[in-house]
């Protein structure tokens, strides 16, 4: 077939110079919709130049699994981008960082210290399972008014990731806890990825009002961090790590140990990485894991038969008498599936994060030079409809085979994979999974009198966020208190 021949070229959008192809990119579609778009009329894998940079764009889920797995080395490199690299100090983080063998040890330690703190220990499930208790009690107090729920789930979320990071528990209200929320939405408002300075660099050097935001917000965040660093260094002994902050200075040194030559100084672990791990710990666990719970809980609005048969599940085998743990899933199947629909229908990261070609390689059977930027539209791919019946509709049941067993597409890749899946993919699902299972558990959500159902377009900034709405919350009828609220 016409694929199989090597040399093709990809078809390309047409290109000015400097432009590239960013004059026939308008009409104000986020990404994922305009690259969906544009497969229609230039096939599943065509090219574009966003300004000077070539970038192949893949729509269709075999083209996605030979980039991110079948040839996961070859496509695992990360371009550099102006906002990312002063976020990251120059990419001593993990997802902006480009590959090296020191981004690879990085990456280990960093999966290994989240490992230690999964599922095994149960001390992760107790840390979320504190912090949902109180987001139940604050969404109760609202009483039967119709209110926001995004404050509350933000906080009970960061609160999660503070505990896990650093071990600080916060009460409501206290002032570091709204410190890091107040600079973690300065960075989510100012880091538009995508945008004009990442395309053209030489743009910084123009006064640029969201980067000199950017900038302090950064500035706040080191500030708090390096404070936690500190403190965290004079505590430390030798027994098992208490936190994340913990787990990667002991890792740290442990790496530098087996290191001999002193020449390598740039090729190790340092304090830096440690921070920047901690920050992207801290942004990425925030805004995926909230963004999530609250695409689902407008789902459950618009489908109110779902929520209550994911409460029927629950009563059924779990009960009122006694909280929800990790060892329940297996008997929730269907909240599983519930929780996969609402990544497959809104996927937080709807292109994933670029991906670069770090040596010449092929897609498809076309030849990829090196350096080639490719984005992975994981939107296109989620709502193909050869793949997916109707794929508008929220429907969790199509993660059931006709035995009722849950199944997996190969199509459905909401954390990406291979050499760049998601380090928090097995946090993600903890969390996901105790958040709703604990609160539709005591409390059904539903519409304000009047209010009309949320707006399910979204709003595309540095993950795919819905629009604000409001919900109504009650606690569930025939429950009596015995789970203390
Ligand atoms: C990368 C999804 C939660 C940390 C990614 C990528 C996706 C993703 C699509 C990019 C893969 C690629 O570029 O090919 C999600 C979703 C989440 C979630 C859907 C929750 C629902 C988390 C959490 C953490 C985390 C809780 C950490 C606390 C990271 C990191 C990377 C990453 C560090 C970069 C990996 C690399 O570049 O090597 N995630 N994520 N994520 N995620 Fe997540
Ligand atoms: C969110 C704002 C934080 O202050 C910094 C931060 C770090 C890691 C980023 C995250 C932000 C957004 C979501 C990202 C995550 C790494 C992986 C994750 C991009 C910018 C996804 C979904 O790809």
């Amino acid at each position: 077939v016409h694929e199989n021949r090597p040399s093709s070229s990809i078809p390309c959008l047409p290109r000015l110079p400097v432009l590239g192809s960013l004059p026939w990119l308008g009409g104000g579609l986020p990404p994922h919709l305009l690259f969906t778009r544009l497969a229609h009329r230039y096939g599943s894998l065509f090219a574009l130049y966003l300004g000077p940079h070539y970038t192949v764009v893949v729509n269709n889920h075999q083209h996605a699994r030979e980039v991110l797995l079948q040839r996961g080395r070859d496509f695992a490199g990360r371009p550099s981008m102006v906002t990312t690299d002063l976020l990251t100090r120059g990419g001593k983080d993990i997802a902006f960082s480009d590959y090296s063998p020191l981004w690879k040890s990085h990456r280990r330690l960093v999966h290994n210290s989240f490992t230690l703190f999964g599922e095994g220990t149960g001390r992760l499930q107790d840390i979320v399972l504190s912090s949902v208790d109180s987001l139940c009690v604050e969404l109760m107090s609202a009483g039967c008014r119709g209110f926001d729920p995004s404050p509350a789930v933000t906080r009970a979320v960061t609160n999660v990731v503070c505990q896990l990071v650093f071990s600080a528990t916060y009460r409501h209200g206290d002032a570091e806890l709204q410190e890091v929320i107040q600079y973690n939405n300065g960075i989510v408002q100012t880091i538009t990825r995508g945008g004009l300075v990442d395309i053209f660099p030489w743009m910084k050097i123009f006064p640029n009002e969201c980067l000199s935001k950017l900038k302090e917000c950064i500035t706040v965040r080191d500030r708090l961090l390096t404070r936690k660093l500190e403190e965290h260094k004079a505590l430390l002994s030798d027994g098992d790590p208490c936190d994340l902050l913990d787990a990667l200075l002991k890792g740290k040194s442990e790496s530098g140990r087996g290191q001999k030559s002193p020449g390598s100084e740039e090729e190790r672990i340092t304090d830096d990485h440690v921070l920047m791990t901690a920050a992207e710990a801290f942004g990425a666990g925030v805004e995926t894991t909230s963004t999530t719970l609250l695409w689902i809980l407008a789902y459950l609005l618009h489908h109110p038969e779902v929520q209550e048969r994911v409460q029927k599940e629950l009563d059924e085998n779990v009960g009122s008498e006694r909280p929800v743990c990790m060892s329940d899933r297996s008997r929730l199947p269907y909240l599983d599936c519930v929780i996969n629909e609402g990544m497959r229908i809104r996927p937080v990261s709807p292109v994933l994060i670029p991906h670069t070609a770090m040596t010449d390689s092929s897609i498809g059977g076309h030849s990829v030079s090196r350096g080639t930027r490719v984005l992975v539209n994981m939107w296109a791919i989620h709502h193909e409809p050869r793949h997916w019946d109707k794929p508008d509709l929220f429907n969790p049941d199509r993660f059931l085979d006709n035995q009722g067993q849950r199944v997996t597409p190969s199509y459905f890749l909401p954390f990406g994979a291979g050499p760049r899946v998601c380090v928090g993919e097995s946090l993600a699902r903890l969390e996901l999974f105790l958040f709703l299972s604990s609160m539709l558990q005591r409390i059904s959500f539903s519409l304000p009198e009047g209010a009309p159902p949320p707006n399910l377009q979204g709003r595309l900034g540095v993950v795919l966020q819905p629009l604000p709405y409001k919900v109504v919350v009650a606690p569930r009828a025939g429950l009596g208190g015995r789970i203390q609220l």
